[in-house]
């Protein structure tokens, strides 16, 4: 049987600075718990993403929308939207034993911008999912991780009927740097969200420069 786990890693190198990165590589034996913010538009499929891969229960906050909020939370475009995430969706997945993701959703309304500085302490990097249709929506999200240098991800919400665009030309439209992932995915699907999960933990690790841990060889 091949082993995932065949990499200790190298810990005769120089360690990483204290001041660097969350130490991911230092403790691959142990267990490793990694905050991650999934952040994005109003209705482009947070908490659709957090509840298809959490294992436990998602704590959610949503709530029925009512009249007066209705003129406040912009609902255009966004069909079949009833209830609306009043403070946040969090989650937890296991990657492979050891390695446990937190997911945390950021509120997707304009007026919960306060809560995002909280939410992003401590968070190794961010998911920022976007809906083709909707591109604009996620320039604030994609500003506030720019320029706060943290680490994040594209993940595009391939809504059923909605126009298909390269990834490229979704990292034009949104004027990413070259660097930063955007990756195609369904939020319903549990599969499609766990690669999508990986690819900030690995683009994070690379950002920082630190192994990330074998942790990433995953079965299926
Ligand atoms: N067809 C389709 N609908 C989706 C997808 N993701 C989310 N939805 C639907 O879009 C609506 C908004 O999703 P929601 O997760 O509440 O968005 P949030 O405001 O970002 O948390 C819900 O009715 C979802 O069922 C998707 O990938 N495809
Ligand atoms: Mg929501």
């Amino acid at each position: 049987m091949a082993s995932a786990h065949s990499e200790p890693p190298d810990t005769s190198a120089s360690p990483a600075p204290a001041d660097r990165a969350p130490a991911i590589g230092a403790i691959a034996d142990e267990l490793i718990a990694l905050k991650l913010v999934i952040a994005g538009g109003f209705g482009v499929g947070k908490t659709t993403l957090v509840s298809a891969v959490s294992e436990v229960r998602p704590l959610q906050t949503e709530e029925a929308m009512t009249r007066p909020s209705e003129a406040v939370d912009n609902v255009s475009g966004v069909e079949l939207k009833s209830t609306t995430t009043v403070a946040m969706d969090y989650g937890r997945i296991t990657i492979r034993d050891g390695l446990c993701l937190y997911l945390f959703g950021t509120p997707g309304q304009d007026r919960f911008w306060f809560m995002w500085d909280e939410l992003t302490a401590g968070a190794l990097g961010a998911v920022v999912l976007a809906d083709t249709r909707r591109l604009d929506d996620c320039f604030p999200a994609v500003d506030y991780f720019e320029s706060r240098k943290v680490p994040f991800v594209i993940g595009v919400n391939c809504f059923d009927g909605s126009r298909r665009y390269t990834d490229k030309s979704v990292s034009r439209a949104l004027d990413l740097e070259p660097d930063t992932p955007v990756v195609m995915c369904d939020a319903r699907d549990r599969e499609s969200v766990k690669a999508l999960l990986i690819s900030i933990v690995e683009h994070a690790g690379e950002r920082y420069a630190v192994p990330v841990p074998a942790a990433m060889h995953h079965d299926g």
